[in-house]
């Protein structure tokens, strides 16, 4: 089945997109056995996470089946592809593991109370060997030791790009800074005291 799901990402991405997605799944597995999550399930989070990236918005549109996104964010690919991809894991693949399916939809915006493996998804996408830009490498060793550090380090970067690019945000993106904050400051994280 592994196989077939490779084949499936290679033929549905273009190569440098692939090529991401092969650094995302040696982050994702990596970061499974440093915080004692199932590998297996990691490599196909992170194989399936972009797989609606390159679809046409009438197709994204097609594979959501939530309102309010689709009314607020429809003409948002980039907000979409996490979302749409989800449903088409689902419904094409035949994937049928609630944390997987919930890794890939909010990959993008994150959510509040997300789960090791959404976490892992989620900073995998950003940190993988491909990803270049300024403090990239301080992120990535972040994430070995605290992932909610290197998430709350990179969420706040990416927060202050898009409101100088006077960007739309979406709160989910926001709900996860702030939960990941209050997670840190419960744990008694000596930088949030
Ligand atoms: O699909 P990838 O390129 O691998 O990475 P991704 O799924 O994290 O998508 C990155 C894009 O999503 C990037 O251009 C920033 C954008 N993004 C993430 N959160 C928000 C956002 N864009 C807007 N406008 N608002 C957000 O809250
Ligand atoms: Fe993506
Ligand atoms: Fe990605």
């Amino acid at each position: 089945m592994l196989n077939k799901l490779y084949n499936h990402i290679e033929k549905a991405l273009p190569p440098k997109r692939y090529q991401h997605t092969l650094g995302v799944i040696k982050v994702a597995v990596s970061l499974a056995k440093q915080y004692g999550i199932n590998e297996h399930r990691a490599e196909i989070a992170a194989l399936l996470h972009d797989v609606s990236k390159c679809m046409s918005l009438e197709e994204l549109h097609s594979y959501i089946d939530c309102d309010e996104t689709l009314k607020y964010y429809g003409t948002m690919g980039e907000l979409l592809h996490g979302f749409a991809g989800s449903v088409y894991a689902k419904q094409e693949l035949g994937i049928y593991d609630e944390d997987i399916l919930s890794a890939i939809k909010y990959h993008t915006i994150g959510r509040r109370g997300m789960t090791t493996l959404e976490k892992i998804i989620y900073i995998a996408d950003a940190i993988e060997p491909n990803r270049d830009y300024p403090n990239v490498d301080f992120i990535r060793e972040k994430a070995k030791t605290c992932i909610n550090d290197a998430i709350l380090f990179e969420v706040d970067r990416k927060l202050k790009y898009l409101l100088k690019i006077d960007a739309t945000i979406h709160p989910n993106t926001v709900d996860m800074r702030n939960c990941i904050l209050g997670e840190l400051k419960n744990k008694g994280s000596k930088i949030y005291e």
